[in-house]
């Protein structure tokens, strides 16, 4: 049990202002494992105040300065890998080899990009007679999710320290202790006193302030389409840049010239990977009608292999979801897939035998879905994968476009540029080509109610620049 009670506040960890506690818990266990400050608007109000006092001097520093500061900081999170990885296991339930794997190596890969990234930048560029200057947007306010709690940190943390901005981070209620561990890896890497500030705290309290704070110039959010569009009205109410990550309903589309054992196979794994709780998976898999039967199927059989089990079991695949409420949440949609008519082919809604507690949920896939289904529409988070049938390659880019976000997707095909073709008429911020490969270079982020803005790469960079140009 890790009882803190501090806030890492201008270089330093403070006590809270109030007496108000958040527990953390463990979703495997359903115990108590630690307890961190539920920060309030005066806890906000000390960061906020710390960050705008370091912001001169650290926008000033020269980006080779801000670059060797941000390797420091990848170097102090990869001697945590282990720490780190046992805490996302811990407090979200994720597998601990895919803790390993994703929730500490990815991170530590993207801060390492962004490390180069601010040493690279043309911060400065000529065109015509003017000069161009790209100069940081100022005190950046973080909120973020638990989904994958250390990566949207970093996502959000390393372009925003490599342009030259100063911020205060409020994360998911559901995962503080890892927010935690980074606050630490920003002291040991020896970051100016106020550029990273952590404040933990409810969302409509601590988030909130944050988001209205009048020190804030710019507010990075990744979350529900349902707080991103708070998040977006408060922002576009006060002028203040705004970046919004938020949900999604991803299609994967399987052409017929695809090896369709390995695409549905691997859209399985996409889909149950962190127990459904990605933003970008692939919960609408499209197949064409002349071989629908088999890969639903094969994506019963490749489902049923997610047993779900404790998550600090190297061999287990599928962990709980991060708390009561959303297996409540995620159940819910699987009754309506049930009651709106959808064939349950692999899981459901009762709870998975041989698990005596967790917030587990059976790994589930549903058959004969069909566009105008809730479980067709509407994020679920949640280990559930919905089996569509279209009839020819436009019918499938008009089901994969009939969605309300725009965020990922995927298509396969017998060779890269037939999907490509395909690719190019999806209304979405990424596609995998034939199964894709993680690219810490490229954009992220989505079209339509996904969001507004890009993370990663030179792209996620930009967003915390602003432009003046020099007329000459
Ligand atoms: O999200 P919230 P929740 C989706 C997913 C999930 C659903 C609900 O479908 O089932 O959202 O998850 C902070 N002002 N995604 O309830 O509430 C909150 O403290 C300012 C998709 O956990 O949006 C946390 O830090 N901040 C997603 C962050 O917002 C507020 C990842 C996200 O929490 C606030 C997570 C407020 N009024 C959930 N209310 C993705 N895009 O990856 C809450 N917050």
């Amino acid at each position: 049990m890790q009882a803190h009670n501090g806030m890492y506040i201008d270089g330093d960890w403070r006590p809270a202002a109030g007496d108000g506690t958040i527990e953390v818990v463990d979703p495997a266990t359903e115990e108590v494992i630690g307890t961190v400050p539920a920060g309030t608007a005066e806890d906000v109000d000390a960061a906020v105040r710390a960050a705008r006092a370091a912001l001169p001097a650290w926008a000033a520093t020269e980006p080779a300065e801000r670059a060797a500061r941000i390797g420091a900081l990848r170097d102090a999170l990869a001697a945590r890998r282990e720490t780190i990885a046992a805490t996302v296991t811990a407090e979200l339930g994720a597998p601990i080899s895919f803790s390993r794997a994703v929730h500490a190596d990815l991170p530590i890969t993207v801060a390492g990009t962004y490390a180069a990234l601010a040493a690279e930048h043309p911060f400065e560029e000529k065109l015509g007679t003017s000069r161009v200057l790209h100069e940081p947007v100022g005190v950046v306010g973080a909120i973020t999710p638990w989904n994958y709690p250390l990566h949207q940190i970093v996502a959000k943390a390393a372009p925003a320290l490599a342009a030259g901005c100063t911020m205060v981070l409020k994360p998911a209620e559901d995962t503080p202790l890892v927010a935690r561990l980074f606050a630490e890896a920003v002291a040991e890497a020896g970051l100016p006193a106020g550029v990273f500030n952590l404040v933990t705290g409810l969302g409509p309290v601590a988030g909130q302030a944050l988001a209205e704070h009048e020190g804030v110039d710019m507010v990075s959010f990744t979350g529900s389409t349902a707080v991103g569009r708070r998040i977006g009205a408060i922002a576009g109410g006060a002028v203040k840049r705004v970046a919004l990550e938020l949900g999604g309903k991803s299609a994967n589309i399987v052409l017929p010239s695809a090896d369709l054992v390995k695409a549905v196979k691997i859209g399985v794994g996409n889909v149950m990977a962190n127990s459904g709780q990605t933003c970008s998976a692939w919960t609408r898999m499209l197949v064409h009608a002349d071989r629908y039967e088999e890969a639903v199927e094969i994506a019963a059989a490749a489902a049923a292999k997610y047993v779900p089990g404790d998550p600090t079991d190297p061999a287990t695949r599928l962990g709980p979801v991060v708390n009561a409420r959303q297996r409540e949440r995620v159940t819910g949609y699987i009754r309506t897939g049930i009651s709106e008519g959808a064939r349950l082919v692999a899981g459901g809604p009762d709870a998975p035998e041989g698990v005596e507690r967790g917030y587990h949920v059976r790994p589930t896939v549903f058959a004969d879905v069909t566009p105008e289904m809730t479980i067709a529409r509407e994020e679920i988070f949640g280990p559930v994968l919905s089996v569509m049938r279209y009839e020819d390659v436009d019918d499938a880019v008009r089901i994969a476009n009939d969605s309300a976000y725009g965020l990922a997707g995927a298509v396969w095909a017998g060779d890269d540029e037939e999907a490509v073709a395909v690719a190019r008429r999806l209304q979405t911020g990424q596609v995998d080509v034939n199964g894709g490969r993680f690219n810490p270079l490229a954009p992220f982020g989505g079209y339509k109610q996904s969001g507004v803005g890009r993370e990663l790469g030179p792209h996620g960079l930009t967003e915390y620049l602003q432009t003046k140009s020099l007329q000459f």
